[in-house]
């Protein structure tokens, strides 16, 4: 029997790799491989070498052509890194076979938000939700050497035959870990539910600080409402809802609640888990939208930003968009 939620095993150096088929497409790849690298570094893993992988088409079975694919292991190979991390979307199968060919570790960018949200969460309720987002990620995935739930079987690629069976056992146990998970879930958020509607009692107006992740959100609740919720220069540092109320200047009250940052190619599935936590948003009267003018990506951060929203069918509500960073 072996634990679902069980911590991966450490890998130190990366090799990082971005796959672009347009020349238009460059520029956004050089800043997103940037952010991994940065997301990466977060989990403790140190990045020693990268590549922007320039391609006209790309092929099922690796995503890369086989040239390509010996180029960037001998590279991996050679910087001695124990894990291949794509800034691209790799398929189940494409990521089985990557790890097959390097012998090693093979993650995509979604796993490595999935983890970093792991490393941050702080109540029961992010734990869960960031759980149930690994464990659907996992699910198609189990015939990895490297998942999550496959390592404590000593690492290996599973054998077939014995395997199959093993691996029909394992979707199993993870199903049933995602229902049990979920109806957990259930539970916490109607009580926090409860505790909000006990608050919204009080009629006082609401507002929901929304933005990319780093921007400033809970710096600006700080000042605004004269509390010392955590800050830090690093991708995520929120992620939970927190409520602080403040005197407007007409001496009428205003509760804001501060919320997980969004960066670009978020996992559809962390939305959808983060969609319970994010409803904060949904009931305020209105959102700030926090944004950070000396990224130098600051449109495209903007966008992401009304792009979740959107796909969270927050649409017609009233927003104030704060530039932040100024200086
Ligand atoms: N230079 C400068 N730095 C700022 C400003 N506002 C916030 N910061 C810094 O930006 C970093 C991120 O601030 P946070 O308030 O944690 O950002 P956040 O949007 O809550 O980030 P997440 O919770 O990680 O999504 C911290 O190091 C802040 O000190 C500003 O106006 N100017
Ligand atoms: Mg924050």
């Amino acid at each position: 029997m072996f634990e679902v939620s069980e911590k991966p095993r450490r890998v130190e150096r990366a090799f990082l790799v971005s796959v672009v088929r347009h020349k238009e497409e460059e520029a956004r790849a050089v800043s997103l491989l940037e952010e991994l690298k940065e997301l990466v570094e977060n989990l403790g893993i140190e990045v020693i070498g990268s590549i922007l992988a320039r391609v006209r088409k790309t092929y099922p079975k690796f995503l890369l052509g086989k040239g390509k694919v010996q180029e960037i292991l001998e590279l991996a190979q050679a910087a001695d890194c124990d894990v291949i991390v794509f800034d691209n979307e790799l398929t189940p199968g494409q990521q089985r076979n990557w790890e097959k060919e390097s012998k090693g570790a093979v993650i995509d960018r979604h796993e490595v938000i999935i983890d970093v949200f792991a490393d941050r969460a702080q109540t029961r309720e992010a734990v869960l939700q960031v759980e149930l987002a690994r464990l659907e990620y996992s699910l198609p995935r189990l015939r990895r050497a490297w998942t999550h739930l496959g390592r404590q079987r000593g690492g290996g690629v599973t054998q077939r035959g014995e395997g199959e069976a093993q691996l029909e056992l394992d979707q199993r146990m993870v199903r049933d870990k995602i229902a049990s998970t979920k109806r957990e879930l259930v539970q916490v958020i109607r009580q926090r539910t409860v505790s909000r509607k006990r608050r919204r009692r009080v009629p006082v107006p609401t507002a929901s600080i929304v933005g990319y992740t780093n921007a400033g959100k809970s710096t600006l609740l700080n000042k605004l409402t004269g509390s010392d919720i955590y800050v830090a220069d690093k991708l995520f540092a929120t992620l939970d809802p927190t409520s602080r109320k403040m005197n407007l200047p007409s001496g009428r009250g205003l509760v804001l609640t501060d919320t997980v940052g969004f960066v670009r190619n978020l996992p559809h599935r962390l939305v959808d888990a983060f969609k319970a936590t994010l409803e904060e948003a949904l009931v305020a009267d209105f959102l700030i939208h926090v944004v950070d003018l000396s990224s130098g990506e600051t449109v495209d951060q903007m966008e992401t930003t009304l792009e979740v929203l959107d796909e969270l069918g927050i649409v017609e509500k009233k927003i104030i968009t704060v530039f932040n960073k100024v200086d």
